[in-house]
């Protein structure tokens, strides 16, 4: 444990100096740019208003300018990532088993999860230690239908304390499986709630306090998909593992002997980048498929990598729903942005007895060309090879409606709240302390929450339990990607979202939800604050960044067990 607390404080520090670095590289091409700025206006106006010498020195400015910050950063370690090229799909996709639930006496459908290490073999000659759950990686897809009501008995074997979140479920906070509800090595812990929201892609992850992006690097994560009567009938691929396949998507970094490394020496200011990509945990993946149109759940489980994900043809696919369930309509795109947390479910269209590769080309972070450089914003990275069957059977088309939405109005928000990221990992100037409640949120009410990056830095906000609707983006309407439901969304720097967040009915003034930024360094460096929802008479009685009724040391192992 000291270890690794030297560690962090090491990338503490490291993040300071990247910043510097950073810093000092934009001073020194200030000049450089303004000049580069001056040129592109030249050339966008009248050829006669040009000088005659002006285009080739400005050619000549930005040449320079491009080779030097290029040796710069190439001097500095931080080189463009890429493994397009390099991979030849050998290895078949791994689709995580369905877990089934057994009924207890109650009617409750129960599920255990034990989380526990071993060893995985993502390369042929070499085998990683991990973290798992119910096996050496990642974990088994959970399923359950609106109306269910679930138990899951997590069993922690693991070396260290963790928690069990539920990402965007609508559940008690104290089943929440927040930094609250911490599971000590060898307890159990056992939430059980109702499942009382639309159908979605959603996923577990732990989320221990300071430690949430060494769990979940080391493995710990899984899918939990959420059904409903109303998107049963819609004619959408909806065959696990046949033509409805998850791909969760998390970048690693191996050494040479095959282990994972931890380290967190790398020059991102936002987290461990990798350089080696796993889907659902298979290295060098390909799938095979049988069917015209394939349903993919995508998941960015990443601690630090965004990925903008498309179609080496470029070819057009649906999106058919986001973070918190189905848009109302599809929509056609090319592309779909994913930072860490955020999910999107794409329907994709094959011909029989091609190949095509899903790749994530240079995601669009709205940062300084240096930064860009340092947070992957130059990188590329072949996914997986799709491997059509010379011949597919027949899928329908994708419905032209699909979620029957009440659309929320603005003018619904009942406050206004404002939330500003900056560059010391902070949110609103404080970082996360256990013993505050930072905000005290009536039940069943709507807010808008205005979330600002007001550094240079790439950072995403993650609201627990709750589905937003994005209102404003960057300064003007959400682009297609983000206009169905979310808990997680990118914000770019020196921008602002407009979040419509209507909060649920569980009323608890002792036991607090979470809102963060999802890029898990910096959520574990306390880029993290803590909100309650009480009964709207509590509302007014309770002072914002008051000091939180539960400790935490209080231990939940047996809190919810029947
Ligand atoms: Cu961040």
């Amino acid at each position: 444990m000291r270890r690794e607390r030297h560690r962090k404080s090491a990338w503490a520090t490291g993040h300071r100096r990247k910043l510097a670095l950073a810093a000092l590289l934009l001073l020194a091409f200030a000049p450089l740019g303004l000049l580069q700025r001056h040129g592109n206006e030249h050339q966008e106006g009248e050829p006669v208003r040009a000088h005659p010498h002006s285009f080739d020195v400005h050619k000549a400015v930005e040449a320079t300018q491009r080779f030097l910050s290029g040796q710069l950063l190439q001097a500095a370690g931080a080189q463009r990532q890429t493994n397009v090229g390099k991979l030849d799909f050998a290895n078949r996709l791994r689709i995580p088993p369905l877990l089934s639930p057994r009924r207890d006496n109650s009617g409750r459908s129960v599920f255990d999860l034990t989380l526990r290490s071993g060893t995985s073999r993502f390369f042929s000659g070499t085998s990683t230690e991990t973290w798992g759950v119910n096996g050496s990686y990642l974990g088994p897809t959970l399923r359950a239908t609106r109306g269910d009501r679930v138990l899951i008995h997590v069993t922690n074997q693991l070396p260290e304390t963790t928690t069990m979140h539920w990402h965007r479920m609508h559940l008690p906070a104290v089943a929440d499986g927040g930094p609250h509800q911490p599971i000590e090595p060898g307890t159990s812990w056992s939430p059980t709630w109702t499942i009382s929201q639309p159908a979605a892609t959603l996923w577990y992850h732990p989320h221990p306090h300071g430690e949430t992006a060494d769990h979940v690097y080391r493995g710990v994560a899984g899918l939990f998909i959420l059904d409903d009567a109303q998107t049963a009938r819609l004619a959408l691929p909806a065959r696990y593992g046949l033509d409805d396949i998850p791909l969760i998507i998390q970048d690693k970094r191996f050494q040479a002997d095959g282990s994972l490394d931890l380290a967190l020496h790398g020059i991102s200011p936002t987290g461990r980048l990798g350089d080696t990509i796993l889907i659902n945990g298979t290295a060098n993946p390909h799938l095979d498929v049988t069917h015209q149109r394939i349903r993919f759940r995508l998941l960015n489980a990443s601690d630090a990598r965004i990925y903008n994900i498309g179609f080496v043809d470029h070819r057009r696919f649906d999106l058919i729903a986001t973070d918190g369930g189905l848009l109302e309509a599809p929509r056609v795109l090319t592309r779909i942005q994913l930072s860490p947390g955020e999910r999107a479910e794409i329907v994709a269209t094959f011909e029989p007895g091609e190949d095509v590769v899903l790749r994530s080309f240079p995601p669009a972070l709205g940062t300084n060309f240096v930064l860009d450089r340092l947070t992957g914003g130059d990188d590329s990275f072949d996914l997986i090879q799709i491997r059509a069957a010379r011949t597919l059977a027949r899928s329908p088309r994708v419905p032209q409606r699909l979620a029957a939405q009440t659309p929320v109005l603005a003018s619904v928000a009942t406050r206004t709240r404002h939330f500003e990221l900056d560059d010391e990992l902070r949110i609103n100037g404080h970082q996360m302390d256990m013993n505050r409640i930072d905000e005290v949120i009536a039940a069943d009410s709507t807010e808008m929450w205005e979330v600002r990056n007001a550094s240079p830095l790439p950072h995403n906000f993650h609201i627990h339990g709750v589905s937003f609707q994005i209102i404003e983006y960057a300064g003007g309407l959400p682009p297609a990607g983000l206009t169905g439901p979310k808990d997680t969304v990118y914000v770019p720097p020196d921008e602002t979202v407009h979040l419509l967040v209507r909060f649920g009915d569980y009323a608890d003034p002792a036991h607090p939800y979470m809102f963060h930024c999802h890029l898990l360094q910096h959520e574990d460096h306390g880029m993290m604050g803590q909100f309650v929802v009480v009964k709207p008479s509590q509302a007014g009685a309770m002072p914002s960044e008051h000091q939180a009724g539960a400790t935490p040391h209080e231990h939940h192992g047996d809190h919810l067990h029947h």
